[in-house]
Formats: C-alpha cells, structure tokens, sequence
C-alpha cells in the first residue's frame, strides 16, 4: 500500500466537556463531533436529533411545477414509463417511482438502459422504442439534466418529459415539461446538495403528497437508505436521518426481495449499519447492470411473491460471483502489467492497458488500484479497434479535468472530479496515454489523507465507546467511521489466523497488553519487529462471545513511532524523478549521494533481516536512523538488484527481497545506476563552479 498521511487532530479538553455536558452525550461523542468540525450549537443539534421532515422543499426549483405536472398526468391517464440508471441508486429511485405511480392508479411502465447497449441517460433509440410502446411521458429519476438532445427528440414525437436528477446542471437547462435537480438555484441559493437520484425522486414524492397527513412516506426510506448508500453521498442534515432511518427498516424491511438479499449476505437477525448496505447489498444490486441487466435488480425490489424473488436472488448472486471472479481477474492482470512496466508506478498518474476487460467492472478495479496505491488510476481495455477507459482519482486532485486536458484523443467522455470514463479509438491509445503522463505532470497530486480523530489508551477502551458510536452513525461518505489513534505501542508478536488470510498482532502500552486484528495481511506482510515502537490507527468492532460483548481493535495503518511522513513523500518523489529520468535541482541531488559505505549498510540489514517484505522507508529508519535517506535506500536497492547481489519483487510500496548467492567479487563499477548517481554528483559540482 502506499503510504497514508495521518492527520491527529488536537482537541480542546474544556470544549469535549462542554458539548458534552450540554446535549447529555458521552465524552467520546463530544470529541468526535469536535474532531469533525461540528461544534456549533445547531450544528450538534441537527446532528443528534433523527426527526424527518416530511414537508415538502419549498426552496427548490421547479417542485412545485413537477408535482403539478405528475398529477395531472395520473388524472389524464397519461401512459408514463420511469426511465432510471442501472446503478444502485437509479435502479433504487426507479423502483420507488414506479411502485409510487402504481399505488395511486397511474398506467407506469419502467426502462433502464443498458450499460453496454445504450450508455448512460437517455438516448434516441429508447425513446423510439417507448413511442412504439405508446408511452406519453417520461419520468427521469437519476439522469436526464444533460439530455437537452434527446428531451427534443421526444417532445418531437409527443412524449412529455418530466426530469429528476441530482447530477451537476449544464449551462442549458433542456426543454422539459418540469425539472427538478438541486443544483439549480431557487431565488439565487442552491440547496444543500447532498441528495442521491433516489433521494430526489423521494422529494417529488413529498411534493406529490404534501398536506396528505395519511401518507406512509415511511415504507419507502429502505429504497432512499440503499441508494444514497450506494451513490456514496454525504450522508448529513436531512439525509442522514432519512437514512439513519431507512436503514432500520431495512432490517425488517416490508419487501421480500430486501430480505432476501440480506440473508443471501448472512445479515439476517443483526443490527445493520450504512456499511453493512454498502459492502453487501449494494454489490449485489450494482453486479445485475454489471452483468446482465438493472431489470433483475429492479424485479426483486418491488416484487411480492415469495417464489420469485428466491429465484431472482439467486440470479443476482450469480451476477455477483460472476462480477468478483471477473474483478479478481482484472485486477491481476491490471497489477500484473504494472508490475512488468513500473515505470507506470512513478508518473503521479498510474495507468495500466488490457485486453477486453469487462466494460462493468474496470471502474471497481481502477478504485482497487487507487486504493492499493494511493495515486489516481486510469485502465484502458483494448477490443478490437474501439477501446474504453476508467478512471478514479484520490481527494483534491480533478481525474475529470485531466482527462478533459487530452479529449482531443476521445470520442467521448463524461465524469467528475473522483470518477470519469471514456471512449476512444485503439490506434489514439498510445497518444492519449503519452498526453495524459505529459498533462499530469505540472498537476498536483495531493497525498491521501488518514484522518485520526482521537488518540486513546487501549486500557481505557470498554464496551460502553459503542453507545458512543452509535449517537454518531450512521458512518458512511461525509461522516466516515470514526479512526483511532494508539501511539507509541511496543509491538510484541504477531502470529497468523483463519488459515493465514489475517493476523493477530500483540502489543503493549504502558504495561498495558492487547490484542489487534489486521485484516487481509500475512505475516510476511507486517514489516515491523518485535520490541519496535509503533503508532497504530485503529477502528474498534463489538465482539460478542458467550452473551458478553467485548472490543475488537481492528488495525487500519501501522507506522513506525513518530514517522515523518512529508519526508518520506518527498523522498519518494525525489526517487520517481530519477526513475523518470528527471532533471533534479541541487538539493534533490543532495539527497542521492551515495557512499560505497552506505550500500553496505543496506546491504548487510537486508542480509540479517528477519522479514522476507520490506519498505525502503522503513529500511531507511532502521538503518540511517532517520527519514532523510529513503531516496538513497530506494536507489541502493536498485544497485543491489543490479549487481545481482539480491532479488526483488516489488508490489506497490512494498518489496519481497530475497538475497542471492555470491560467486564471484562484485564491483560497484559494474552498476550503471551508481555510475550514473555519481556522474550526477559530478554535474552538481559543475553547477556549483558555475
Ligand atoms: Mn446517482
């Protein structure tokens, strides 16, 4: 993994005890709404109270006109076809809509495009297709804001349009019959934004029956909880209680194709929480317009009968298991050509090329890849001559606007800041790729962020800290899972669990001994020694054992005690460079002089190493007892491996080094590397004449 920098907040004492005494909430809560920057009075109290208000938003533009417009198409009996998105939140806001329409006696039918067949939004053929099936309006829920094109086509065909969405509003709005989208200002102020495609539709749902005290606006916040999960909004103000609240009634939730699918992820009995929808259900609903077709997805929402939604759901377990084989697939071959060209790893833009990987799940791949990297990826697959792209980036750095930067190569693009994809011809790959490292250059790549909202002492944890997270949840985009800092622990032992997927690690902290889950690693993977001092940034999971509840320490990042991070980034960097075959200034070159003396250094702690995994920056601490040589460490590794002396496999950040037999003497000169190091030396002294 790349490496990660953490934030510690430094919190106000006197402050935690004030909001905590004030709104009667647990010292720990306090803190974290601290942390978070919720420290206003209305603030907190927004954020601790669960009320949902139904009323309608008055201060949106268009509602009114859209409600208008919806009834009187249900009075006309107007022939309406939904047309959604075949991701989690369109297939969610579809489902909503529809089963909405059909309750109050509307003649509805549904469409969802299909990935591959139709693209994203509304398109042509579709809409030729709805004529024929004698549709007079279209709802869009989750797309349709930048269809001015398509809207016009219709309405030439006599279909009314009527557009809901929550995407980025063109600098045209198209010729609907009534638009809602709460990115257009209403009297010069747009509303908060952070509304999915479902939760938009639910507000015309408010709209539709604002006054009616009767209404059961409840029975649809299971379907507004699981898109706006799955849309990845931020989850705060009203949002996050309509979700806070719908995702209670998940979990006895009145449609049998939810329950399904919560017991088709071993959920069923327990309390769920947004990230239990996010890593279980939202996959399942996502792989059917992966796979095969949002339809599936959309049937087992709102179908009733027993029978069928078993039979849909084992469908969309298939899509599911057919999407992580083929992800798994990808995502190796993805690393694989990484690892065969890592000059690819050292440019701020990680790009990777392949053959016919799956047009569904190349974007989940390129977030692995980001993940694993901490850098903004691009995948391009190549079928035949057309060739499509993915993109995902890191926080603060626009993937969108690079990928703007070199659309002189694309056919088509579309996108945001975090998240874009294209099309392009296979013969302009090569053009793109090249212009693209070239764009990316003079950009700033900002390193990911850690945050560590609280640091604790583990002998102070008790069950009680989960009443306190749970004031705070639900835990998702905007309102992340509170991390925890546990600094300067001695690590003791660490031994491997569950037939070695993860391990179990023992430290001690002020006599104090406790155990820490680390998931997904080996032993290997874990590069630290016993007796060394480390930070650990941790999440705390509730255990139960025999009725007793008890805290699990699950680790998120480990580091060496005091860890200076932006010299490790710089040093890295400074190493990229000379990958690259950069040009470095004077006091980059400082940091590459390498003595014969150093090599040795390095190469004898490799040599005694316990560990078979290593990190040059780790390397560097331990044998230069300091974060200024991680360059040289990086660059003498090279050497090493140069003359034969070692091997290595490297993966992201971390190396698998084994040492190899020494035969016959070894000279430095036989290093093109050291030689090309020193003969920069010799220009740094030359600048320095000049
Ligand atoms: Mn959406």
């Amino acid at each position: 993994m790349g490496f990660r920098n953490w934030i510690t907040k430094v919190l106000d004492k006197n402050e935690i005890f004030k909001i905590s005494k004030e709104f009667d909430i647990p010292l720990l809560s306090a803190a974290i709404l601290l942390s978070r920057g919720v420290s206003d009075k209305d603030e907190i109290k927004k954020f601790i109270c669960s009320d949902i208000d139904y009323s309608c938003q008055k201060n949106w533009y268009g509602i009114k006109q859209c409600a208008e417009a919806v009834k009187s198409l249900i009075n006309e009996n107007k022939k309406i076809c939904i047309y959604g998105d075949y991701d989690a939140d369109g297939v969610t806001a579809t489902a909503l809509m529809y089963e909405y329409l059909k309750s109050v006696g509307a003649e509805v039918i549904y469409y969802i495009p299909e990935r591959d067949r139709d693209g994203y939004g509304l398109n042509n053929n579709a809409i030729d297709y709805l004529c024929r099936e004698g549709v007079e309006a279209i709802i869009t829920v989750d797309n349709g804001i930048s269809a001015l094109r398509e809207i016009d086509y219709a309405n030439s065909l006599g279909i009314k349009v009527i557009v809901t969405d929550h995407h980025k509003i063109p600098s045209e709005l198209p010729n609907a019959e009534a638009i809602i989208d709460p990115n257009i200002p209403f009297e010069g102020k747009v509303s908060d934004l952070n509304f999915a495609g479902v939760g938009v539709a639910f507000e015309l749902i408010k709209a539709l029956e604002s006054g009616n005290s009767d209404f059961d606006f409840e029975k649809y916040l299971d379907l507004v909880a699981v898109g706006t999960i799955g849309d990845s909004v931020e989850l705060r103000g009203l949002t996050r209680n309509i979700v806070k609240k719908g995702i209670s009634l998940v979990e006895n939730s009145a449609r049998p194709g939810i329950r399904a699918l919560i017991k088709a992820s071993n959920l069923q009995g327990r309390k769920l929480d947004a990230v239990d929808i996010a890593f279980c259900m939202v996959p399942k609903i996502n792989a059917c317009g992966r796979m095969n077709s949002a339809e599936t997805a959309i049937k087992i929402l709102t179908c009733n009968d027993k029978e069928e939604v078993d039979l849909l759901c084992e469908n969309i377990m298939e899509f599911n298991n057919l999407r992580k084989e083929i992800e798994e697939r990808i995502f190796s071959e993805a690393t694989k050509f990484l690892l065969d060209n890592p000059e690819n790893l050292y440019h701020k833009v990680i790009i990777a090329v392949g053959d016919n990987w799956h047009s569904g799940v190349i974007g989940i791949v390129a977030s692995r890849i980001t993940e694993k990297y901490c850098k903004p990826c691009v995948l391009i697959s190549k079928g035949g001559d057309l060739a499509i792209g993915s993109c995902r980036s890191v926080p603060g750095f626009s993937v969108y606007k690079l990928v703007e930067s070199c659309s002189e190569f694309l056919d088509r693009f579309g996108g945001h800041h975090m998240a874009a994809g294209f099309n392009l011809k296979s013969h302009n790959i090569e053009y793109f790729r090249k212009s693209m490292i070239q764009n990316s250059e003079s950009m700033i790549v900002p390193p990911v962020d850690l945050t560590v909202d609280l640091c604790v002492n583990p002998s102070k944890i008790t069950p009680k800290i989960f009443g306190a997270l749970d004031i705070l949840k639900p835990f998702g985009h905007g309102n992340p899972e509170p991390v925890f800092g546990i600094m300067g622990a001695k690590f003791v032992s660490v031994r491997e669990i569950s037939g070695g997927k993860h391990i179990k690690l023992c430290f001690e902290k002020d006599g104090f001994v406790f155990e820490a889950l680390y998931f997904n690693k080996t032993k290997n993977d874990f590069l630290y020694y016993p007796s060394e001092i480390l930070d650990l940034a941790v999440k705390f999971s509730p255990n139960t054992y025999k009725g007793e509840l008890s805290v699990t320490i699950i680790v998120v990042d480990v580091r060496i005690s005091g860890y200076n991070f932006e010299n490790a980034i710089n040093q890295k960097e400074i190493y990229e460079k000379i990958k690259l075959g950069r040009h470095l200034n004077s006091d980059e070159l400082k940091f590459t002089n390498i003595s014969r003396d150093d090599i040795v250094k390095v190469y004898k702690y490799l040599k005694v190493a316990p560990t078979v995994n290593f990190r040059a920056d780790i390397i560097s601490e331990r044998v230069f007892k300091n974060s200024e040589n991680i360059a040289k460490t990086y660059i003498i590794i090279d050497i090493l491996q140069e003359l034969d002396l070692i091997k290595f496999i490297k993966n992201a950040e971390e190396y698998k080094i084994s040492i190899n037999k020494v035969t016959q003497k070894v000279s430095l000169r036989d290093s093109e590397i050291y030689k090309f190091i020193t003969s920069k030396k010799g220009d740094k002294e030359i600048e320095k004449d000049q």
